[in-house]
Protein backbone atom coordinates (compact mmCIF):
# COMPACT_ATOMS: atom_id res chain seq x y z
CA UNK A 1 0.00 0.00 0.00
CA UNK A 2 1.83 3.58 -1.23
CA UNK A 3 1.29 6.56 0.11
CA UNK A 4 0.22 7.69 -3.44
CA UNK A 5 -1.88 4.99 -4.91
CA UNK A 6 -4.37 6.02 -7.34
CA UNK A 7 -2.94 9.73 -6.99
CA UNK A 8 -1.92 11.42 -10.29
CA UNK A 9 -0.04 14.28 -10.90
CA UNK A 10 2.05 16.92 -12.97
CA UNK A 11 5.72 17.42 -12.17
CA UNK A 12 7.16 20.81 -14.24
CA UNK A 13 11.19 21.33 -13.48
CA UNK A 14 13.38 17.81 -14.66
CA UNK A 15 16.06 18.72 -16.71
CA UNK A 16 18.04 15.76 -15.72
CA UNK A 17 18.98 12.72 -13.41
CA UNK A 18 20.17 15.84 -11.06
CA UNK A 19 17.77 17.95 -11.16
CA UNK A 20 15.56 18.19 -7.72
CA UNK A 21 12.32 17.39 -9.30
CA UNK A 22 13.35 14.58 -10.64
CA UNK A 23 14.55 13.36 -6.83
CA UNK A 24 11.18 14.27 -5.80
CA UNK A 25 9.92 12.08 -8.74
CA UNK A 26 11.34 8.64 -7.88
CA UNK A 27 10.30 9.20 -4.38
CA UNK A 28 6.48 9.25 -5.05
CA UNK A 29 6.75 6.95 -8.09
CA UNK A 30 7.99 4.33 -5.35
CA UNK A 31 4.58 5.24 -3.42
CA UNK A 32 2.53 4.47 -6.65
CA UNK A 33 1.57 8.11 -8.19
CA UNK A 34 0.60 8.18 -11.56
CA UNK A 35 2.55 11.37 -13.53
CA UNK A 36 2.56 13.34 -16.37
CA UNK A 37 5.85 15.74 -16.80
CA UNK A 38 7.08 18.56 -18.68
CA UNK A 39 10.26 19.69 -20.35
CA UNK A 40 12.04 22.62 -21.41
CA UNK A 41 11.33 23.42 -25.65
CA UNK A 42 13.98 22.35 -27.73
CA UNK A 43 15.18 25.19 -29.70
CA UNK A 44 15.81 23.07 -32.43
CA UNK A 45 12.83 20.56 -33.30
CA UNK A 46 15.36 18.56 -35.38
CA UNK A 47 17.81 17.84 -32.26
CA UNK A 48 15.19 17.13 -29.75
CA UNK A 49 18.14 16.94 -26.38
CA UNK A 50 15.95 18.26 -23.63
CA UNK A 51 13.12 16.01 -24.64
CA UNK A 52 15.82 13.13 -24.65
CA UNK A 53 17.31 14.07 -21.87
CA UNK A 54 13.50 13.74 -19.66
CA UNK A 55 12.25 10.64 -21.89
CA UNK A 56 14.91 8.39 -20.70
CA UNK A 57 14.16 9.20 -17.18
CA UNK A 58 10.38 9.35 -17.27
CA UNK A 59 9.39 6.77 -19.56
CA UNK A 60 10.86 3.70 -17.76
CA UNK A 61 9.21 4.76 -14.85
CA UNK A 62 5.54 4.96 -16.51
CA UNK A 63 5.18 8.42 -17.79
CA UNK A 64 1.56 9.44 -18.70
CA UNK A 65 2.95 11.96 -20.84
CA UNK A 66 5.73 14.39 -21.19
CA UNK A 67 4.82 17.70 -23.37
CA UNK A 68 6.62 21.13 -23.63
CA UNK A 69 6.28 23.97 -21.55
CA UNK A 70 8.25 27.53 -21.25
CA UNK A 71 6.37 28.88 -18.38
CA UNK A 72 6.53 32.15 -20.11
CA UNK A 73 4.87 31.26 -22.41
CA UNK A 74 0.69 31.06 -21.79
CA UNK A 75 -0.43 28.89 -24.69
CA UNK A 76 2.06 26.56 -23.62
CA UNK A 77 0.96 26.31 -20.08
CA UNK A 78 -2.75 26.09 -21.14
CA UNK A 79 -2.07 22.78 -23.38
CA UNK A 80 -0.13 21.23 -20.52
CA UNK A 81 -3.25 21.74 -18.86
CA UNK A 82 -5.61 20.67 -21.45
CA UNK A 83 -3.44 17.59 -21.99
CA UNK A 84 -3.68 16.47 -18.44
CA UNK A 85 -6.92 17.08 -17.81
CA UNK A 86 -7.54 14.94 -20.75
CA UNK A 87 -5.14 12.50 -19.59
CA UNK A 88 -5.81 12.42 -15.87
CA UNK A 89 -9.52 14.28 -15.16
CA UNK A 90 -8.39 15.32 -11.94
CA UNK A 91 -4.67 15.56 -10.24
CA UNK A 92 -4.37 14.96 -6.73
CA UNK A 93 -0.40 17.39 -6.74
CA UNK A 94 1.34 19.41 -8.70
CA UNK A 95 5.29 20.12 -8.56
CA UNK A 96 6.40 23.42 -9.64
CA UNK A 97 10.49 23.30 -9.63
CA UNK A 98 11.72 25.59 -11.85
CA UNK A 99 14.11 28.85 -11.97
CA UNK A 100 15.93 30.89 -14.16
CA UNK A 101 17.96 34.11 -13.93
CA UNK A 102 19.85 35.50 -16.85
CA UNK A 103 23.80 34.61 -15.53
CA UNK A 104 25.07 38.24 -15.97
CA UNK A 105 22.24 39.18 -13.59
CA UNK A 106 22.21 36.94 -11.39
CA UNK A 107 26.31 36.80 -10.94
CA UNK A 108 26.26 40.42 -10.52
CA UNK A 109 25.45 42.53 -7.84
CA UNK A 110 21.63 43.28 -7.31
CA UNK A 111 22.37 47.08 -7.24
CA UNK A 112 23.34 46.07 -11.10
CA UNK A 113 20.45 44.02 -12.03
CA UNK A 114 19.07 45.09 -15.35
CA UNK A 115 14.83 46.01 -15.28
CA UNK A 116 14.78 42.87 -18.30
CA UNK A 117 16.52 40.62 -16.48
CA UNK A 118 14.84 41.16 -13.45
CA UNK A 119 11.68 40.55 -15.19
CA UNK A 120 12.48 37.42 -16.56
CA UNK A 121 13.73 35.95 -13.72
CA UNK A 122 10.65 36.54 -11.81
CA UNK A 123 8.42 35.61 -14.25
CA UNK A 124 10.05 32.36 -14.67
CA UNK A 125 11.09 31.72 -10.91
CA UNK A 126 7.93 33.26 -9.47
CA UNK A 127 4.92 34.01 -11.67
CA UNK A 128 5.52 30.80 -12.97
CA UNK A 129 3.69 29.16 -9.53
CA UNK A 130 0.82 31.98 -9.72
CA UNK A 131 0.38 30.67 -13.63
CA UNK A 132 0.67 26.81 -12.67
CA UNK A 133 -1.16 26.99 -9.72
CA UNK A 134 -4.09 29.26 -10.82
CA UNK A 135 -4.39 27.06 -13.41
CA UNK A 136 -4.05 23.38 -11.29
CA UNK A 137 -7.01 24.21 -8.97
CA UNK A 138 -9.37 23.77 -11.84
CA UNK A 139 -8.74 20.14 -11.78
CA UNK A 140 -7.39 19.15 -8.51
CA UNK A 141 -8.54 17.09 -6.11
CA UNK A 142 -9.58 18.22 -2.96
CA UNK A 143 -6.86 16.92 -0.16
CA UNK A 144 -4.68 18.00 -3.44
CA UNK A 145 -1.23 19.44 -2.62
CA UNK A 146 0.97 22.32 -4.80
CA UNK A 147 4.99 21.98 -4.27
CA UNK A 148 7.49 24.66 -5.05
CA UNK A 149 11.33 24.97 -4.51
CA UNK A 150 12.73 27.87 -2.47
CA UNK A 151 16.09 28.66 -0.93
CA UNK A 152 17.26 30.50 2.24
CA UNK A 153 18.81 33.08 0.12
CA UNK A 154 14.45 34.17 -0.29
CA UNK A 155 15.10 34.96 3.74
CA UNK A 156 17.98 35.96 4.00
CA UNK A 157 21.23 37.46 2.26
CA UNK A 158 23.70 34.03 0.98
CA UNK A 159 26.22 35.96 -0.96
CA UNK A 160 26.73 35.09 -4.63
CA UNK A 161 22.76 33.81 -4.62
CA UNK A 162 21.60 37.76 -5.49
CA UNK A 163 18.68 37.86 -7.76
CA UNK A 164 17.34 34.67 -7.01
CA UNK A 165 17.33 35.57 -3.63
CA UNK A 166 14.76 38.19 -4.48
CA UNK A 167 13.02 35.93 -6.86
CA UNK A 168 12.36 33.34 -4.06
CA UNK A 169 11.23 35.79 -1.84
CA UNK A 170 8.17 36.14 -4.24
CA UNK A 171 7.78 32.43 -4.49
CA UNK A 172 7.37 31.93 -1.08
CA UNK A 173 4.66 34.96 -0.62
CA UNK A 174 2.81 33.62 -3.58
CA UNK A 175 3.27 30.09 -1.74
CA UNK A 176 1.54 31.44 1.41
CA UNK A 177 -1.12 34.29 -0.41
CA UNK A 178 -2.05 31.08 -2.67
CA UNK A 179 -2.21 28.94 0.57
CA UNK A 180 -4.61 30.87 2.09
CA UNK A 181 -6.77 31.36 -0.89
CA UNK A 182 -7.20 27.47 -1.66
CA UNK A 183 -7.34 26.06 1.17
CA UNK A 184 -11.18 26.56 1.40
CA UNK A 185 -11.29 23.88 -1.64
CA UNK A 186 -8.65 22.10 0.29
CA UNK A 187 -5.85 22.49 -1.96
CA UNK A 188 -2.25 22.95 0.38
CA UNK A 189 0.50 25.18 -1.00
CA UNK A 190 4.15 24.73 0.63
CA UNK A 191 7.63 25.32 -0.23
CA UNK A 192 10.68 23.15 0.30
CA UNK A 193 13.43 25.13 1.07
CA UNK A 194 16.56 22.35 0.21
CA UNK A 195 20.06 22.92 1.29
CA UNK A 196 22.32 23.19 -1.68
CA UNK A 197 22.50 20.03 -4.26
CA UNK A 198 24.80 19.91 -7.09
CA UNK A 199 22.68 20.83 -10.51
CA UNK A 200 22.72 22.55 -13.31
CA UNK A 201 20.74 25.77 -12.15
CA UNK A 202 22.75 25.25 -9.22
CA UNK A 203 26.00 25.69 -11.08
CA UNK A 204 24.96 29.19 -12.17
CA UNK A 205 24.67 30.38 -8.22
CA UNK A 206 28.16 32.18 -7.33
CA UNK A 207 31.40 30.06 -6.11
CA UNK A 208 28.29 26.85 -5.72
CA UNK A 209 31.74 24.97 -4.67
CA UNK A 210 33.01 27.42 -1.48
CA UNK A 211 28.88 27.21 -0.51
CA UNK A 212 28.98 23.37 -0.03
CA UNK A 213 31.90 23.71 1.89
CA UNK A 214 30.75 26.26 4.57
CA UNK A 215 27.76 24.32 4.72
CA UNK A 216 29.38 21.24 6.03
CA UNK A 217 31.01 22.91 8.45
CA UNK A 218 28.47 25.75 9.72
CA UNK A 219 24.89 22.87 9.81
CA UNK A 220 24.02 21.61 12.94
CA UNK A 221 24.62 18.14 10.97
CA UNK A 222 27.64 19.32 9.81
CA UNK A 223 27.21 17.97 6.54
CA UNK A 224 25.04 18.82 3.29
CA UNK A 225 21.74 17.49 2.26
CA UNK A 226 21.47 14.54 0.44
CA UNK A 227 19.45 14.13 -2.91
CA UNK A 228 17.55 11.34 -1.66
CA UNK A 229 16.40 13.27 1.49
CA UNK A 230 15.43 16.25 -0.44
CA UNK A 231 13.35 13.65 -2.96
CA UNK A 232 11.74 12.16 0.89
CA UNK A 233 11.06 15.74 2.35
CA UNK A 234 9.44 17.17 -0.80
CA UNK A 235 7.01 13.61 -0.82
CA UNK A 236 6.48 13.98 2.45
CA UNK A 237 4.75 17.90 1.35
CA UNK A 238 2.84 16.61 -1.63
CA UNK A 239 1.50 13.64 0.74
CA UNK A 240 -1.42 13.09 2.94
CA UNK A 241 1.12 12.80 5.41
CA UNK A 242 1.30 16.51 5.38
CA UNK A 243 -2.33 16.79 5.34
CA UNK A 244 -2.23 19.42 7.84
CA UNK A 245 0.64 21.47 6.30
CA UNK A 246 -0.01 24.51 4.39
CA UNK A 247 1.26 27.48 3.64
CA UNK A 248 4.59 26.55 5.11
CA UNK A 249 8.37 27.04 4.08
CA UNK A 250 9.72 23.80 5.01
CA UNK A 251 13.96 23.74 5.41
CA UNK A 252 15.38 20.62 4.59
CA UNK A 253 19.05 21.94 4.61
CA UNK A 254 20.73 19.76 7.97
CA UNK A 255 19.89 22.82 9.91
CA UNK A 256 21.48 25.20 8.45
CA UNK A 257 19.07 27.91 8.55
CA UNK A 258 19.31 28.34 12.35
CA UNK A 259 22.63 29.58 12.49
CA UNK A 260 23.37 33.04 13.45
CA UNK A 261 27.06 32.53 13.26
CA UNK A 262 29.56 29.73 12.74
CA UNK A 263 30.01 27.30 14.93
CA UNK A 264 32.70 27.45 17.52
CA UNK A 265 34.69 24.49 16.05
CA UNK A 266 34.23 26.25 12.67
CA UNK A 267 36.63 28.80 13.36
CA UNK A 268 40.71 27.58 12.29
CA UNK A 269 42.30 26.93 15.71
CA UNK A 270 44.47 29.92 16.22
CA UNK A 271 42.60 32.36 13.89
CA UNK A 272 41.63 34.24 17.13
O1 LIG B 1 20.97 23.62 -4.63
C1 LIG B 1 20.04 23.61 -5.44
N1 LIG B 1 20.14 23.07 -6.66
C2 LIG B 1 18.75 24.21 -5.01
C3 LIG B 1 17.73 24.44 -5.95
C4 LIG B 1 18.61 24.53 -3.58
C5 LIG B 1 17.31 25.08 -3.24
C6 LIG B 1 16.32 25.30 -4.18
N2 LIG B 1 16.55 24.99 -5.52
C7 LIG B 1 15.45 25.24 -6.45
C8 LIG B 1 15.80 26.04 -7.68
O2 LIG B 1 15.81 27.42 -7.39
C9 LIG B 1 14.63 25.67 -8.59
O3 LIG B 1 13.49 26.42 -8.25
O4 LIG B 1 15.00 24.00 -6.97
C10 LIG B 1 14.40 24.21 -8.25
C11 LIG B 1 14.97 23.23 -9.23
O5 LIG B 1 16.29 23.56 -9.38
P1 LIG B 1 17.39 22.46 -9.75
O6 LIG B 1 16.82 21.11 -9.71
O7 LIG B 1 18.59 22.81 -8.96
O8 LIG B 1 17.72 22.91 -11.24
P2 LIG B 1 17.57 22.24 -12.67
O9 LIG B 1 17.81 20.78 -12.63
O10 LIG B 1 18.45 23.06 -13.56
O11 LIG B 1 16.07 22.52 -13.02
C12 LIG B 1 15.62 23.83 -13.20
C13 LIG B 1 14.90 23.77 -14.49
C14 LIG B 1 15.73 24.08 -15.73
O12 LIG B 1 16.75 23.24 -15.96
P3 LIG B 1 17.92 23.76 -16.98
O13 LIG B 1 19.10 22.92 -16.51
O14 LIG B 1 17.41 23.39 -18.37
O15 LIG B 1 18.11 25.25 -16.76
O16 LIG B 1 13.94 24.76 -14.63
C15 LIG B 1 13.51 24.65 -15.98
C16 LIG B 1 14.63 23.98 -16.76
O17 LIG B 1 14.33 22.65 -17.08
N3 LIG B 1 13.24 25.92 -16.57
C17 LIG B 1 12.09 26.17 -17.20
N4 LIG B 1 10.99 25.40 -17.39
C18 LIG B 1 9.98 25.95 -18.06
N5 LIG B 1 10.01 27.20 -18.58
C19 LIG B 1 12.22 27.47 -17.68
C20 LIG B 1 11.10 27.98 -18.40
N6 LIG B 1 11.13 29.20 -18.94
N7 LIG B 1 13.44 27.95 -17.35
C21 LIG B 1 14.05 26.99 -16.64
Amino acid sequence: MGLFDGKKGLIVGIANDRSIAWHITKQVHAEGAEMGFTHLPDRDPERPKNEKKVRKLVDPIGAKFLVPCDVQDDEQLDSVFTTTKESFGKIDFLLHSIAFAPPQDLTGPVYNVSRDGFKLAMDISAYSLIALAGRAREIMNPGGSILCMTYLGGERVIPGYNLMGLCKSALESATEYIASELGKDGIRVNALSAGPVRTISASGVGDFRKMLQLYESFSPLRRNVTEEEVGKSGMFLLSDLAGGVTGETLHVDCGYHVMGGPPLDAIPAGSG
